[in-house]
């Protein structure tokens, strides 16, 4: 496993954008938190690779996950904010503040929040230890859950290295991957536009591109392992923007793999359950099946239609 006690690059890299967002008003939200909502409550949330600071964030679709949930532990396990693409360009819409301040504001409802930076947030890592308005930052975390298992909670960087093969991939894919999120994003303005739901391009490109596939079911064997030999149950991370359960057998023991997906396209949160059962949750699917409820609780169309 990875040395977990790596050096960061140096913070004056990304000053230059972290200040402007530091400065950016707080408390004038492009969309103010709505009133009167039932919040779903979970035990724990594990949410990473949000990717704030580029057009490839569903911005829109965290801000309604935030709105509908709470939780009494709470982990961005890492590539919150796109340190990288910041630094290169900057771009900081109003949404993506919305979500830096809702996260804080749970934090001072009371939800205990641990932020693992990854990769493009690795600018956080040197904070590591600290704790910044509520939020700790940690490198990586255990977390128990209510049922008693132990897990590893990682971001998941840290097998790229184990994964040398495809590290080329991993360079040329950064750009091919923007791109393509970028265009993501425009199809789904319009699909939006035409009222169509959320429709994902590259979630369909990845599973028919073989060798993705085979990268993907192979970096979790690789994780599984590494947390196998730290003798815990299982182990959480992102990073592969790819959720997924998975179990794995180590000699006599069966070790959990779970990836919590990301907000470029899966758009999916891992949630722990107040007894412990942990459920992958795929947002546009829970948006889908709210609007269904909320059509069935309406009149039909007939019977509004006799009343005018
Ligand atoms: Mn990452």
């Amino acid at each position: 496993m990875a040395d977990l006690t790596e050096t960061a690059p140096p913070i004056t890299a990304y000053l230059g954008a972290m200040d402007t967002i530091a400065r950016l008003p707080v408390k004038r939200l492009q969309t103010p938190e709505p009133e009167g909502i039932t919040r779903k409550r979970f035990r724990t949330i594990w949410i990473s690779d949000v990717h704030l600071g580029t057009k490839g964030c569903n911005a829109d679709l965290l801000i309604d996950f935030l709105d509908h949930t709470d939780s009494e532990t709470m982990y961005l396990v890492g590539d919150i904010i796109d340190g990288w693409r910041l630094k290169k360009k900057f771009y900081w819409p109003a949404e993506h503040n919305d979500i830096f301040w809702r996260i804080l504001k749970r934090a001072r409802r009371g939800t205990r929040i641990v932020y693992i930076p990854g990769n493009h947030d690795e600018m956080f890592r040197q904070f590591t230890g600290l704790n910044f308005g509520g939020v700790e930052i940690r490198r990586a975390a255990f977390h128990d859950t209510a049922d008693g298992r132990r897990l590893l909670v990682l971001h998941g960087d840290e097998f790229d290295a184990v994964m040398l093969a495809h590290r080329w991939l991993a360079f040329v894919g950064d750009t091919l991957y923007h791109v393509m999120m970028g265009l993501n994003h425009w199809v789904n303005k319009a699909r939006r536009a035409l009222g169509l739901p959320y429709w994902s391009l590259s979630k369909v490109a990845k599973h028919k591109v073989k060798n993705a596939v085979e990268f993907i079911g192979r970096y979790e064997e690789v994780v599984a392992k590494a947390a196998a030999q730290r003798g815990v149950d299982g182990v959480v991370c992102g990073h592969i923007h790819t959720a997924e359960f998975r179990e794995f057998t180590s000699g006599e023991r069966s070790i959990e793999y779970w990836n919590d997906g990301d907000w470029v396209e899966g758009c999916n949160a891992l949630v722990e359950h107040l007894d412990g059962r942990m459920e992958i949750l795929n947002w546009p699917d829970e948006v889908a099946k709210r609007q269904r409820k909320l059509e069935q609780g309406e009149p039909s169309v007939d019977t509004r239609r006799a009343a005018a």
